[in-house]
């Protein structure tokens, strides 16, 4: 192919944040802002590219079909031989990543705000994904932000738009461009971790329903083939199935605030048995059951605790497990419990791939309704669905169909009655003039500098209080920085961090956690329990003082 090359100036401020680079969409349409970091990107890769195979995909946002374009005339143009695209552009984060690891690809492209709006007036997002399938690492996404510094030239190829609605294979000289279903290299992977036909036997039991919410985001056809097609539930479970480029103007965060809808069904009189609820992008999930929510931590210790009974995949038992700082302290217990190796990294899945690769990880969590298992390197929104129907599937194999069935608020309850429970909550404080948000955290450094061990705040004596740091125990790259963190002499935790996945602004968050295991308190509503703990955290950080916030956007 023919390469053009055409200049460009660099544009400020493309540093990527927890989870790639977010931004406006406006701000990726203005002229090569989205190429300009592409070409960086491949810069910052090297020589390394020359005659790869590059996956490319993205949740279906607004943009992503123009930007599937100039990514694939960059590919092009910077020696990659082959360009891997989901049909219409379309490819879920943890189906990229397994698209990445079945075809033994170089690495792939994702295009996706994830949880964020999108459209015009909205968010367009973009990240690299390596060779396993995980999200690039620091070292390459600081080595990239420093090439968008100086970004002068971009290599771009001469070859006319690609029709990317029509699966199969176009070539132009020595470069070609392959459109695949989005789904099929994911179903394999799903398919050799779980039970296929016993989940089908399950679902098809008439005393179980199910309800899966796409949030007219990328998991609606993913949903349809897996839930429908294979396992076979009524079409009627998928809702909002169509991914739709602005998400139908909605946000695509499945929360207790954002997937209102799915809650309202299930609260209602009549509900399903089982709910869950994807994001844009379809790597985290909700779990709900019949008036019940499943805390995200909650969920990863539960699956981890049945994983080896329910799952073949991990049928020889877990290699270990590992959560993120912020993430309550329930799967510690489950670690303990069966002796696994356990970890705790900062924020954003980038952290566990390095722990998955040495074989020291086999699943693992965030607070943040992210799931995951070793299968791929993100984490996975159809897996956890999967993974608790596993549960309930295998709970209920001696209860016949129209007995008393086993739900989800049974296996959740019956987890804490051994583990004991470990309240959990976060509240979110969204678009915060981002000046008012430091301010509050450099009040909060300034407590943690003057605090000692012994320190009553409130009812709780502290342990300790320190700005979290993780030293990679396979590589040992330091990440300084990930949360400042206040624990106290009963283990219970409050936790502050800004959320590096914002396009404008500054979301501070707000972690609260503690632990019981008086069984008279197991049932307990998490917002009464943590009450006291939530106002000890409101006052040492004077929170409403620098954001003007009385209260949260989201509560989890
Ligand atoms: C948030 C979550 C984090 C998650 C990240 C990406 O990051 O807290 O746990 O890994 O989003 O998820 P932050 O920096 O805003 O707190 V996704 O589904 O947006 O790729
Ligand atoms: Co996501």
């Amino acid at each position: 192919v023919t390469v053009k090359e055409v200049p460009t100036k660099p544009y400020e401020g493309q540093k990527t944040g927890t989870s790639g680079l977010r931004k406006k969409t406006k701000e990726f349409m203005q002229p090569n802002y989205l190429a300009n970091w592409v070409q960086s990107l491949f810069a910052a890769l090297g020589d390394e590219v020359k005659g790869k195979s590059l996956g490319l995909g993205g949740d279906g946002r607004y943009y992503g079909k123009e930007a599937a374009q100039i990514i694939i005339k960059l590919a092009a143009g910077n020696g990659f031989k082959r360009v891997v695209v989901g049909q219409d552009a379309l490819m879920a984060t943890p189906a990229a990543s397994a698209l990445i690891r079945q075809r033994k690809l170089y690495g792939g492209l994702i295009m996706s705000a994830s949880h964020n709006p999108g459209g015009p007036e909205n968010d367009f997002g973009i990240k690299f994904n390596y060779s396993g399938g995980e999200p690039a690492p620091e070292r390459i996404t600081d080595k990239i932000y420093g090439e968008t510094t100086k970004v002068a030239v971009l290599n771009m190829a001469d070859i006319p738009d690609v029709d990317l609605s029509k699966i199969g294979v176009t070539k132009f000289g020595d470069f070609e461009v392959e459109v695949v279903d989005p789904v099929a290299d994911y179903l394999v992977v799903l398919k050799e971790v779980f039970d296929f036909p016993m989940l089908k036997t399950f679902l098809a039991r008439k005393d179980f329903s199910l309800v899966f919410d796409a949030m007219h985001a990328v998991t609606g056809p993913y949903a349809k083939r897996i839930l429908v097609e294979e396992l076979g539930a009524p079409a009627s479970c998928v809702k909002d199935g169509v991914p739709s480029p602005d998400f139908n103007g909605g946000h695509p965060d499945p929360n207790l605030t954002y997937a209102e809808e799915l809650v309202k069904i299930m609260w209602a009189d009549k509900a399903p048995a089982f709910g869950a609820a994807s994001d844009g992008d379809g790597d985290r999930n909700m779990v709900l059951g019949d008036k019940f929510f499943v805390n995200p931590s909650d969920s990863v210790a539960i699956i981890a605790a049945n994983a080896q009974a329910c799952i073949p995949y991990f049928k020889q038992g877990l290699k270990g497990v590992a959560r993120s700082m912020p993430t309550s302290g329930a799967l510690d217990r489950v670690a303990a419990d069966l002796k696994l190796p356990f970890f705790e990294t900062p924020t954003g899945w980038k952290f566990f791939g390095n722990l998955m690769d040495a074989g020291k990880c086999s699943v693992c969590g965030e607070e943040s309704f992210g799931t995951g298992g070793d299968h791929i390197r993100e984490k996975d929104g159809i897996f956890a669905v999967l993974a608790w129907l596993s549960i309930l599937a295998h709970a209920n194999k001696g209860v016949p169909d129209g007995g008393k069935l086993v739900t989800v608020a049974d296996v959740a309850t019956k987890h804490w009655q051994k583990y004991g429970r470990n309240f959990f909550s976060r509240y979110d404080y969204e678009e915060c003039a981002s000046a008012d948000a430091d301010k509050m955290v450099a009040h909060l450094r300034d407590v943690i500098a003057k605090s000692k061990k012994g320190d009553k705040f409130g009812e709780f004596v502290l342990e300790k209080a320190d700005d979290f740091e993780y030293v990679d125990p396979i590589d040992g790259s330091k990440a300084s920085k990930q949360g400042l963190r206040f624990v106290f002499s009963d283990g219970s935790r409050i936790i502050f961090r800004l959320s590096g996945t914002g396009s404008s602004g500054a979301t501070v968050r707000l972690y609260i956690e503690q632990y019981t295991n008086d069984p008279a308190k197991l049932q307990l509503d998490a917002q009464k329990a943590l009450g006291p703990i939530i106002q000890v955290a409101l006052e040492m950080s004077q929170l409403e003082k620098f954001t003007g916030r009385k209260e949260p956007t989201v509560i989890t």
